[in-house]
């Protein structure tokens, strides 16, 4: 009886354990956007932030080299083709910023804008 008892206690501790792990362990993480970068658009074109709130933009280019600048946020990254590019934004400012490739890749090249909505906490 008492064994028994034991084991459920045992047992009860260790899921306690394994569920709390994971929960503290993303509370750290920056969030992470991945971005794919093509002629002539970025996927996605529009993305939603925090004031304040570390995110990494991960930027990859699936043709030519591209790039990103985003003047309000101080973004401004070459985006070579086969490799991911981070970029870490922590938006000071609530508002919508306009951003657009920053490197010349074909015709459609002033076309392919990005947006970014900052949101206050
Ligand atoms: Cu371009």
């Amino acid at each position: 009886m008492i064994k028994n008892i034991i084991r459920y206690v045992a047992v009860f501790i260790l899921c306690l354990a394994a569920y709390e792990r994971p929960a503290i362990h993303a509370q750290e993480q920056p969030h992470v956007i991945e971005i794919h970068a093509k002629r002539f658009s970025f996927t996605p074109a529009e993305i939603t932030i925090t004031k304040g709130e570390p995110v990494t933009l991960a930027l990859t280019a699936d043709d030519v080299t591209h790039g990103l600048v985003i003047p309000e946020l101080g973004v401004n990254a070459t985006i070579p083709k086969g490799k991911v590019t981070k970029v870490v934004v922590t938006p000071q400012q609530a508002g919508t910023f306009k951003g657009q490739c920053g490197h010349f890749c074909g015709v459609g090249h002033a076309s392919m804008v990005f947006s970014v909505q900052v949101k206050d906490k």
